[in-house]
């Protein structure tokens, strides 16, 4: 398109924009004038001015319009391709965008030729520097065409003035020449390049980094742990907030290995998955400002792992290479205002996550399964050896299991075995124990004897097995103290009954009362009831005695007298001292009347005392008859009492011996008085009516006690229950083989045993 035909459009703006043309204010004046003819100067001068006209009636805002940047566009002379005009001269102005530079290529260049284009040329220049001035013809050696020269300019803008003089001709005939067609185009300016090569000042800032070129423009950018300044082009350390999340990879200062810039606070932070752990290696050179005698006070490298402080680290010694058991590390770098030193580079690893080897605390702990390594979700169970319990702190555990945390270390401390107690021995009433092992000591395979106290208890045993071998008992792993045959329960010592430490001298042939010796009827119980009477110790808790002390006949008050019983002594003054044996239960035979006055069938009782009684020689239970032997005439038993043989109660307690009776002798007997007792198969009599003793009232409840030679014990065959009068004929007492199975039921079976 050729700016001179056609140009200047209604609306103003040139399609050829890129070029603006600025128009002298008028001819410029050259030297050379005189050289040429002044009719061709004047015929130029008249063509110019008519042109200038055409111009300025047409395009009268020229030069001042806006103009829009193109990319690429051609310049030509006034008129091209027909002559240009002579004493012509216009700049225009060749702009782009910012950012690109221009690129102008002459395709056809036909100019008056001259020395030096004094007269006619066109001149180039860019970035206020001249490119180049130009005339003649392509080809041609006269003058100075541009051949195929590409222009550039530095800039966005090149000037192209074209200049012409008042003629052309040669050797006086006039020339005509087309004058000239360029193109030009946008490239892109390099701007880094120019930076890269820039010496002289450049307009355009530079970037302090990194720049990028693009068509049309550039950036800057920086490099890891800086920041773009808001200008675009400087730098500025910012570490403040470094995240490192890859399980491996390198960390290090700014500029490493160069000198790191001054005044940083720098948080180097490292975070990868729970479980793992963050192994650190520094490399070299390590090197951060330090101090010969205060520790790092310029520069230092903090380290944390899980929050927990490492160290602080300056000098040239590199910190050694460590495992920080954690998943998440941190590195605080401070630097101050000055310094060179070339700062610290580590290179970190992970691995899953280690818990220490488990290790007991005591030689019986089990640690089952043991590996010889654990990582986090790994977990370890701990058992005892035999006899040993697990305990943690005061508690005792039925299981343990440890986990490995993610943390690296274990969930439950490690805990201890502790040999198992059985505790105190419970204690034997009636008897003890000794230890067979170390005395005191009750822990796992201790051992102890269970004894009773002989000769008045005497251990229950069953199915032929020892009372050592019953009374053994062993603490076990269980931690319970254990016979081998019985387990848990512990022995019984049972009353050993009719074995008077001091029994009654059966020497004598005397029968008659007398006064009785400590000891030779242990069993002897003083009751004050209805008033003085008697009974018979029956294993320790039990006193047998006569109904009818209990529920008198021919009594019509209520009964609800107090019971007093009394053991241990000859004495009625001596035993009343001793202590009173409170009475829990009474039991009265069922079959009893105590409304039948001649009638003294089942005149049997129990009291059960409240406590058992602790035997002892004067205090000791008598046997029951086990089988008709006890009652054959003649054998010789004894009564005991305090009321024997005497209107008045004896203070002492006394005895006499007497045969079994003849039951028919007996019964002739009672004919003989005119009585009508009832003298039932329940009873049996002894006495001998040419002696004159005999059981009294206050000996009621007393037994007839006979000595077992066979057993070598002492047996109670009968009750003091009835008679006529005191000491004369025969005495009437309950037949206490009768009533062994009820005694027994009422005591309980196994306080029968023995
Ligand atoms: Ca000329
Ligand atoms: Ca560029
Ligand atoms: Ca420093």
């Amino acid at each position: 398109m050729n700016l001179w035909t056609g140009h200047c459009p209604g609306g103003g703006i040139p399609n050829a924009a890129a070029a603006e043309t600025s128009l002298p204010s008028s001819p410029t004046p050259t030297e050379n004038i005189s050289m040429r003819s002044r009719m061709a100067r004047v015929e130029n001068a008249e063509r110019w001015l008519l042109y200038l006209l055409v111009m300025i009636l047409f395009c009268r805002v020229e030069g001042s319009i806006p103009i829009s940047q193109k990319l690429f566009g051609e310049v030509t002379s006034p008129l091209y391709p027909k002559p240009y005009p002579n004493n012509f001269e216009k700049t225009t102005v060749i702009t782009v965008p910012t950012g690109f530079r221009v690129k102008l290529v002459f395709w056809q260049f036909d100019l008056e030729p001259s020395e030096g284009c004094f007269y006619d040329y066109v001149k180039i220049s860019a970035d206020k520097k001249t490119l180049g001035r130009f005339c003649g013809q392509l080809g041609s050696p006269l003058g100075n065409p541009p051949e195929a020269k590409e222009f550039m300019s530095e800039g966005n803008k090149m000037l192209l003035t074209f200049h012409t003089d008042f003629s052309n001709e040669e050797n006086g005939t006039i020339m005509f020449y087309k004058g000239f067609l360029a193109y030009y185009q946008a490239v892109d300016l390099d701007e880094c390049a120019a930076q890269r090569n820039s010496v002289e000042e450049n307009l355009q800032p530079q970037c302090q980094h990194l720049c990028h070129n693009y068509p049309g423009g550039y950036f800057c950018s920086c490099r890891p742990g800086y920041e773009l300044q808001k200008n675009g082009h400087s730098c500025q350390a910012e570490c403040s907030s470094e995240l490192y999340t890859e399980p491996s990879g390198y960390v290090s200062s700014l500029e490493y290995p160069k000198p790191y810039p001054p005044d940083l606070r720098c948080n180097y932070s490292i975070r990868v998955e729970r479980g793992l752990t963050l192994h650190l290696k520094f490399l070299e050179p390590f090197e951060i400002d330090d101090h010969q005698q205060v520790h790092c006070p310029y520069d230092q490298l903090q380290i944390y792992a899980s929050g927990r402080n490492i160290g602080e680290f300056c000098g040239k010694q590199r910190p050694a290479d460590f495992d920080s058991s954690s998943n998440a590390v941190d590195l605080l770098f401070f630097t101050d205002d000055s310094g060179d030193s070339r700062g610290w580079k580590l290179h970190y690893t992970t691995e899953i996550i280690k818990c220490p080897q488990p290790k007991t605390l005591d030689k019986f702990t089990i640690i089952q399964d043991l590996q010889p390594q654990y990582q986090f979700r790994d977990y370890f169970i701990v058992t005892c050896k035999q006899g040993y319990q697990l305990v943690e702190g005061n508690q005792v555990l039925l299981s343990f299991t440890a986990v490995c945390q993610d943390d690296g270390t274990w969930h439950r401390a490690m805990p201890r075995c502790k040999i198992k107690d059985c505790g105190q021995p419970q204690s034997l009433t009636n008897g003890d124990f000794n230890y067979t092992t170390a005395k005191g000591v009750n822990t796992y395979q201790a051992r102890i004897q269970y004894y009773c106290r002989e000769p008045y208890y005497k251990m229950q045993t069953r199915g032929g097995i020892s009372e050592t071998e019953r009374g053994a008992y062993t603490c076990t792993a269980e931690g319970i103290w254990k016979n081998e045959k019985k387990g848990q329960k512990i022995p019984r010592c049972l009353p050993v009954c009719g074995k008077p430490v001091n029994p009654v001298e059966q020497k004598q042939r005397i029968i008659g009362g007398q006064r009785a010796k400590l000891g030779n009827f242990p069993w002897q119980a003083y009751t004050n009831i209805y008033g003085p009477g008697g009974g018979a110790l029956l294993g320790d808790r039990w006193i047998l005695t006569a109904a009818h002390t209990l529920y008198p006949k021919d009594y019509n008050g209520e009964n609800n007298a107090t019971r007093d019983v009394f053991l241990g002594h000859v004495n009625v003054e001596e035993i009343t001292k001793l202590a009173n044996h409170p009475v829990r239960r009474v039991s009265i035979h069922p079959d009893y009347r105590q409304d039948e006055s001649n009638n003294f069938e089942a005149d049997i009782a129990l009291l059960e005392l409240e406590n058992s009684v602790t035997l002892g020689p004067n205090l000791l239970p008598i046997c029951l008859p086990d089988n008709e032997t006890f009652y054959d005439r003649g054998l010789m038993g004894y009564v005991s009492g305090f009321g024997i043989m005497e209107e008045r109660l004896s203070y002492d307690l006394k005895f006499i011996r007497l045969p079994v009776g003849r039951r028919e002798a007996c019964e002739s007997w009672l004919r003989k008085k005119n009585r009508n007792d009832v003298f039932s198969q329940n009873m049996f009599c002894a006495g001998d009516p040419s002696l004159k003793q005999d059981a009294c009232q206050g000996d009621s409840g007393g037994v007839f006690a006979v000595k077992d030679e066979d057993n070598d014990r002492w047996v109670a065959t009968g009750i003091v229950s009835w008679g006529i009068g005191c000491g004369r004929g025969y005495g009437f007492y309950t037949k206490l083989l009768n009533y062994v199975d009820w005694i027994k039921k009422e005591m309980g079976e196994e306080e029968g045993e023995g």
